[in-house]
C-alpha cells in the first residue's frame, strides 16, 4: 500500500499515516468479531450510549495514531475534543471509529471513516482541504477505499495484508435509492413525494442503515444516491460533517460524484465545531442534482 500510495502522490509522510491507519482497521475488523456488542456504560458527545465496541475501535486507532510521528491531532465522533497529540505533527486525522456499531449484534456490515487535514486547526476551514479520506467496510469482506486526491481506489485485507483490487469510479445508470431517514416523510411531503417517483420509476432500493456499506454499495455499483435529509424537527438531520460526511463526500466527487446538503456541495460547508451535523444527499450527480431540486 505505501509504495502504490507514493505513485498515486502521496507524500512519505501522508503514506506512512494511512499505512498506520489500515493497519488500525485490520485490528478493529478482529476486534469485531471477538469483542462484546453490549453497551460501554458511557455516553458519547451526542448523549448516544456508547458500545464498548466503539470504544474498542476508538482506541485501537488512538493508539496506531499516536504512534505515527506525522500525527498532529485526533478528532473523533466518540470525543468531545481534538486530542493534541504532538506540536511537530503535520495532520490531524478525524473519523468515526466504528459507524453503525449497532448492527454489529444482528450481524449487518459496518464501517470506519476517516479524513485527514494538513495543519491541527479545523474549525474555519472545509472538507474541502481534506488531503485524504478512506473509508473501511467491515462485511462479508473487509475492504478499504480510499482517495489521495487522484481517483478512488479499493483493498481487499487478506491474512492481515491490504491486497490492490482496483479503481473505482460512477458511469453507471442502473436506479439505485439508499433513503435514509424515511420518518422525515411525516414532516416533509416533498420528500415523501421523492421516494414515491423512485419507486414508480422502479428505482431499486438498497439501504441497510450503515452509511459506509450504502453508500459503497453506490461506488461499487457504480451509481445511486444516499439521502439522508433534514426535517422540520432535526433540520439539519443528524449525520456528522468532520466524522462522516465530509470525507464520504471527498471520495464520492473523487470518483465522479457528488455530495450536497441540499444547497452546496458538502465540501463547501464551514466548520463551525466539531460536532456539526448536515443533512447529505451523495451519489450520482444526476441523482444528486435531482434529489436537491426535489427537497429544497
Ligand atoms: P437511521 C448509523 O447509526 C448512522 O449514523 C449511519 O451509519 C446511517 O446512515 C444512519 O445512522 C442511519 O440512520 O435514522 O436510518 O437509522
Amino acid at each position: 500500500m505505501f509504495d502504490f500510495l507514493q505513485k498515486n502522490g502521496a507524500s512519505m509522510e501522508l503514506a506512512e499515516l494511512i499505512v498506520e491507519l489500515s493497519r488500525a482497521c485490520a485490528g478493529i475488523s478482529n476486534a469485531i468479531v471477538h469483542t462484546s456488542t453490549g453497551k460501554a456504560g458511557t455516553q458519547n458527545v451526542y448523549g448516544e450510549d456508547q458500545l464498548a465496541l466503539d470504544v474498542q475501535a476508538e482506541n485501537i486507532l488512538e493508539n496506531h495514531l499516536k504512534s505515527c510521528p506525522f500525527v498532529a491531532a485526533i478528532g473523533s465522533e466518540e470525543l468531545d475534543d481534538l486530542i493534541h497529540v504532538r506540536d511537530d505533527g503535520k495532520y490531524t486525522v478525524v473519523h468515526d471509529p466504528l459507524d453503525g456499531s449497532s448492527l454489529v449484534n444482528v450481524n449487518m456490515a459496518v464501517g470506519t471513516i476517516v479524513g485527514i487535514y494538513e495543519g491541527s486547526d479545523l474549525i474555519g476551514r472545509t472538507a474541502r482541504e481534506q488531503v485524504a479520506a478512506l473509508y473501511v467496510v467491515y462485511g462479508p469482506r473487509t475492504t478499504l477505499v480510499l482517495t489521495v486526491g487522484d481517483g478512488v481506489h479499493e483493498f481487499l485485507l487478506l491474512d492481515d495484508v491490504w491486497k490492490y483490487e482496483g479503481e473505482l469510479s460512477l458511469g453507471g445508470d442502473k436506479a439505485y435509492f439508499a433513503p435514509g431517514n424515511l420518518r422525515a416523510t411525516k414532516e416533509r411531503d416533498d420528500y415523501f413525494a421523492l421516494i414515491c417517483e423512485f419507486m414508480k420509476e422502479q428505482y431499486t432500493l438498497r439501504y441497510s442503515g450503515g452509511m459506509v456499506p450504502d453508500i459503497n454499495h453506490i461506488l461499487k455499483k457504480g451509481s445511486g444516491v444516499f439521502l439522508y435529509p433534514g426535517m422540520p424537527s432535526a433540520p439539519d438531520g443528524k449525520l456528522r460533517l468532520l466524522f462522516e460526511c465530509g470525507p464520504m463526500a471527498m471520495i464520492m466527487e473523487q470518483a465522479g460524484g457528488s455530495a450536497s446538503n441540499g444547497e452546496i456541495d458538502i465540501l463547501d460547508i464551514k466548520v463551525k465545531d466539531l460536532t456539526q451535523i448536515t443533512p447529505i444527499l451523495i451519489g450520482s450527480k444526476k441523482e444528486v442534482s435531482r434529489a436537491a431540486s426535489a427537497l429544497s
